[in-house]
């Protein structure tokens, strides 16, 4: 059943009858599955309203009237190149922001977009009714145009009847133009756009929790501090929460050159995808399983998700509250999007991707902030403190054992207290993690089978050199090197599972010719061909018949023909604690 309706001449017609035969009508459709129905009828829109079959003719399309072509630096999301007297401009603030902000200075704050969207999201009509939304923007210290030109877009590109306001939630920034520039900027938009302040830095968690209580609208929607949306966005976000109140609804992100602001599409048209992750908890997307592609009538429809990157997307703010909002444990950054995920699926909600939404986002090369004092006051690393609050409140024990196989120094981080966030699960009577992977995430398991136990984990020590395996953070395809051992786990942390699997991080260790080598693992597999033999600490390919061995000159690492009491071919595995 869904609530968005293709304008076609047949579907008037049909409207058109049935708006005569409301009562009888009501009373059948409210029972069964029809899809050619507009939500009136549906009996669905949970909570929110008294479903009335009244007004089933008051569906609108508010598609932007178009506009004159625009010109000028980035207009209509073309990369804008600086001078080259301008690079010193240029990557300062590349380091300082993350991003090109001199480029974006240049830019206009209302420059237009490319419509990335599928030609059909233009012929949806809507309700013309749906519930106004508070969008909340957590900001700290970023760019002030970039910042700006969010906001622009927002209102340059929403029906302004849906909008309630812009909410600009600030987490402690201390750059000056972000001070009184921004609170005299913030008046001009006559009260549509709000600004509120932490009195200390909260971290982007608790700072969207508070933006979330603060606001005013009946649909809350976040955005991160450096978007531009589309044409007509909202009304799509708006409509399956209109018609089901537990539904959160997230639209497509394109991309937004972090150097060029050059705005990009993430995906060709035909192929969507839905997000999901492995058992590190990194954020993956997964192509949308036929199964789900087929519940739908039209390629632009709205298809569900086990999870989301975190950063947009709409859900009815009571909703929000009455789940505890985010876990106010989570701290500063990550995490939080799956700890939101588990918890709607799990507590009797859903999650939506909305194709005809579609958001630019610019992706950093690198995190311009620290975590300030919010990071000192914890031991280990802060984001997989972050997952294991959300495994151990979320996952059955089987589930947890995938998680501390794939992360085990998470098993020694200190995750605080969880107390409450037991307690609201079994207030909310939520279902088991089980059952969310079996119906909801249950292509994660094609993507990433169930973790066989690891043998041995640790830093892996070579005899003769004393110096550790290291992937000297380097991506794959690269050969594995040679460093002093640092006990920190991280580049150096390596596992061997009961099926012959070598891994460090979520990649894979393999050898050819060339040496041993950091590769991708093979999707769907947890097999490899590697085994350890305790007594004479040799690290044996079984593919190849040969064994790890440290050159003695080159001090690389190749696969030799075995020879037990080489030294030079003896490893040995050390746990590492976090420190
Ligand atoms: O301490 C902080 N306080 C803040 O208010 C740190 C950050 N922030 C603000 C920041 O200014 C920004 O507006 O919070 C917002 C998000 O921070 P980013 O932009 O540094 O995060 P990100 O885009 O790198 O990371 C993604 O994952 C985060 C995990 O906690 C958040 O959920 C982000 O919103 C999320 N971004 C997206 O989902 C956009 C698509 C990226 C992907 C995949
Ligand atoms: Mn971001």
């Amino acid at each position: 059943m869904r609530v968005l309706q293709l304008r076609k001449n047949r579907l008037l017609k049909v409207i058109a009858a049935c708006s005569l035969l409301i009562p009888l009508l009501y009373l059948l459709y409210s029972k069964s599955n029809d899809e050619t129905f507009s939500p009136r009828f549906s009996g669905l829109r949970k909570q929110v309203r008294e479903v009335s079959p009244v007004f089933v003719d008051r569906l609108g399309n508010f598609e932007p009237k178009p506009e004159p072509p625009r010109s000028g630096p980035g207009e209509n999301g073309k990369p804008h190149i600086l001078r080259n007297d301008q690079q010193n401009d240029a990557s300062a603030s590349l380091s300082e922001y993350g991003m090109n902000m001199a480029c974006s200075d240049e830019i206009s704050l209302d420059r237009s977009i490319p419509d990335l969207r599928l030609p059909e999201c233009k012929h949806w009509d809507y309700p013309t009714d749906l519930p106004k939304a508070s969008v909340i923007v957590v900001f700290h210290n970023e760019g002030f145009s970039v910042l700006m030109r969010t906001v622009h877009s927002i209102i340059n590109r929403t029906p302004p009847q849906f909008l309630e306001e812009v909410l600009l939630v600030d987490d402690f920034s201390d750059k000056d133009d972000l001070k009184s520039k921004l609170e005299d900027r913030v008046e001009k938009f006559d009260g549509k756009v709000r600004l509120i302040r932490n009195k200390e830095r909260e971290g982007l968690i608790r700072t969207r929790s508070r933006g979330a209580k603060e606001a005013r609208g009946e649909v809350i929607v976040f955005l991160d501090a450096h978007c531009e949306v589309n044409d007509n966005w909202l009304p799509p976000l708006l409509a399956p929460i209109y018609k089901d109140r537990t539904v959160m609804t997230v639209p497509v992100i394109d991309g937004i050159d972090h150097q060029t602001f050059e705005v990009r599409p993430v995906y060709q048209d035909g192929h969507h995808f839905r997000g999901i992750f492995e058992w590190g908890m990194l954020y993956k997307e997964n192509e949308l399983p036929e199964k789900e592609a087929k519940k739908r009538k039209h390629h632009s429809e709205p298809y569900k998700s086990p999870t989301h990157a975190g950063g947009l997307f709409a859900i009815n703010r009571h909703f929000f509250l009455e789940i505890g909002a985010y876990d106010p444990g989570l701290l500063v950054w990550g995490g939080e999007n799956f700890e939101l995920s588990f918890k709607i699926w799990q507590c009797g909600g859903s999650i939506e991707w909305v194709p005809c939404s579609r958001v630019g986002h610019v992706y950093r090369g690198f995190m311009p902030y620290t975590f300030g004092n919010l990071a000192k006051k914890k031991k280990g690393p802060l984001i997989t403190i972050n997952y294991k609050r959300v495994i151990e409140t979320w996952f059955d024990p089987k589930y947890k054992e995938y998680f501390y196989t794939r992360e085990p120094l998470a098993m020694y981080l200190d995750m605080g207290n969880i107390t409450d966030q037991l307690a609201l699960k079994k207030k909310l009577n939520c279902k088991s993690f089980d059952w969310y992977m079996k119906n909801v995430a249950y292509d994660v398991f094609d993507k990433f089978p169930d973790l066989p136990p690891n043998l041995h984990w640790g830093e892996l020590r070579n005899v003769a050199t004393q110096t550790c395996m290291d992937t000297m953070g380097h991506g794959p395809p690269a050969l594995i090197g040679l460093s002093h051992c640092h006990g920190f786990g991280n580049n150096q942390l390596m596992r061997l599972n009961s099926k012959g699997q070598l891994g460090v991080g979520e990649r894979c260790i393999d050898a050819d010719s060339q040496g041993i080598k950091l590769v991708f693992c093979r999707l769907g597999t947890v097999n490899g061909l590697w085994q350890y033999d305790e007594k004479t600490h040799t690290l044996y390919h079984r593919g190849k018949q040969k064994c790890a061995a440290v050159h003695p000159q080159s001090l690389l690492i190749s696969l030799m023909s075995c020879d037990p009491v080489n030294t030079y071919q003896q490893w040995i595995f050390k746990e590492t604690h976090p420190k």
